[in-house]
């Protein structure tokens, strides 16, 4: 294979799913820190007080990513570490923990790629309407600047938010993730104030006015397959991929929201929350996109849950996601597709001629482990995976598997890993899986 020069290699990890020390330092509780602790919520009733313990062991995993040979570490900043209360007063042990954490990756050669929304919003904003309310845009943009203003002299790769779908229609239409809200209008507000947010967020960072600094945003992409080409199935697979994909795509790089919206969701909104100028600064231009691709979706036409439209939640919209006989799955049940990467990728580019370069920033699987972690799956799965996206010859910048290590894998708890890296979470020892070591010589073999 392969890969242009410069090419990107790294592996990706989130704060609250890696960091632990959730009452540490000053730190405010975030809507994971509630919804964890809500009975039922996460598998087995796991948190992420202690997680892979990684505030208390960044040094370690620093020394882990020299040994693996990245050049790049995509990671995210704890907006309640830094904002206890998610605006006003800054908790400098916070911003110190980032500094010592990106001081020590630029002295070994790596890259930092910040995110500043990995889904834990701070408790006491949600308390206020969390991102169903435009003020939580405007409190993202003031946090983002804060970080930025700290941190630029050593970042220059910043990431507004990581998958806002999740954010907005997991978190508050399904329920499944925090603040485990089940709203329609709600939930579409919520996608709309993060989309805004972002916005607000790339402005106040630019206006920061340091030379060389590259703002973008990560969406996951799956893209959407109908089990049949019958009109139902193709219409089903169209209000899917407006779900998923263009709800963000669309306004961020085309300057509209889909038109199929007003048809879907005419009967639980009135779209009030949608401002004059909101639109241009959604997509005002972005240097980076970072894609985010698991498995392809394949679904059929079916009766909607609730079958009063006006009560229903977002992501109730007629739509059956089913499972294809002869597909292999992940440990997660996940389709195994790597030709899925190959048209998120190119669908993407397609339907955006000003896209701006492209990053994968997330790629990765579970399978249960073996006693000598001998993880063969995982390695065919990476590179399945990396070669795909390569096949579609867009402008990709770099690779980044999630994850490097083992980690809090949000209402699954603790139970899938996603770990280069296994984590013995009762004594935190970290030992790197056969994957590990095949990446490392995988990414020196593509450097040459
Ligand atoms: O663990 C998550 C990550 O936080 C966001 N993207 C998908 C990963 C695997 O589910």
């Amino acid at each position: 294979m392969n890969f242009p020069a410069g090419f990107r290699w790294g592996v990706a990890t989130s704060a609250y799913q890696i960091e632990g020390a959730a009452a540490l330092d000053g730190r405010g509780p975030s809507i994971w820190d509630t919804f964890a602790a809500v009975p039922g919520a996460v598998a087995n009733g796991d948190t992420g007080d202690v997680a892979a313990d990684h505030y208390h062991r960044w040094a370690e995993d620093v020394r882990l990513l020299v040994d693996l040979g990245v050049d790049a570490y995509r990671f995210s900043v704890s907006w309640s570490r830094i904002l206890p209360e998610g605006r006003g007063r800054v908790e400098q042990r916070g911003l110190d923990f980032y500094r010592r954490l990106v001081d020590t990756l630029r002295d070994n050669g790596i890259e930092p790629f910040v995110t500043l929304y990995h889904w834990d919003l701070p408790q006491a904003l949600e308390d206020r309407g969390g991102w169903r309310v435009r003020d939580t845009a405007l409190r993202f943009a003031d946090y983002s600047a804060i970080v930025h203003d700290a941190l630029a002299d050593v970042v220059s790769k910043w990431t507004t938010l990581n998958e806002p779908y999740c954010s907005s229609v997991v978190g508050y239409a399904e329920g499944r993730h925090a603040p485990g809200a089940r709203e329609g209008h709600g939930a579409l507000a919520a996608a709309h104030h993060l989309l805004v947010g972002h916005g607000l967020a790339v402005e106040a960072m630019r206006a920061n006015g340091v030379p060389g600094q590259e703002f973008g945003i990560v969406l996951n992409q799956s893209p959407t397959v109908p089990v049949s080409d019958s009109p139902a199935d193709v219409a089903a697979a169209t209000r899917q991929d407006v779900l998923l994909r263009r709800q963000f795509t669309d306004p961020l790089f085309g300057g509209t929201y889909p038109e199929e919206m007003t048809a879907m969701y005419g009967e639980l909104t009135d779209f009030s929350f949608r401002h004059d100028g909101d639109l241009a600064v959604i997509g005002q231009p972005l240097d980076y996109v970072g894609l985010n691709y698991y498995y392809r979706l394949h679904v059929a036409d079916a009766p909607h849950r609730e079958p009063d439209p006006a009560k229903r939640t977002a992501h109730d919209i007629g739509v059956d996601t089913t499972r294809l006989p002869d597909v292999p799955r992940t440990g997660m049940g996940w389709p195994v597709e790597p030709v899925g990467i190959t048209t998120a990728l190119s669908d993407l580019s397609a339907r955006h001629p000003q896209l701006p370069p492209i990053y994968v920033t997330e790629n990765g699987c579970v399978y249960p482990d073996t006693e000598d972690l001998q993880d063969t799956d995982r390695i065919a799965f990476l590179e399945g995976h990396i070669a795909a996206a390569l096949a579609a010859g867009v402008d990709l910048r770099g690779y980044f598997c999630w994850s490097l290590l083992d980690n809090f894998e949000w209402a699954h708890g603790y139970k899938h890993r996603f770990g280069l890296v296994h984590v013995d979470y009762a004594t935190q020892q970290r030992t790197p899986r056969a994957s590990f070591h095949w990446y490392r010589d995988f990414v020196a073999r593509a450097r040459g």
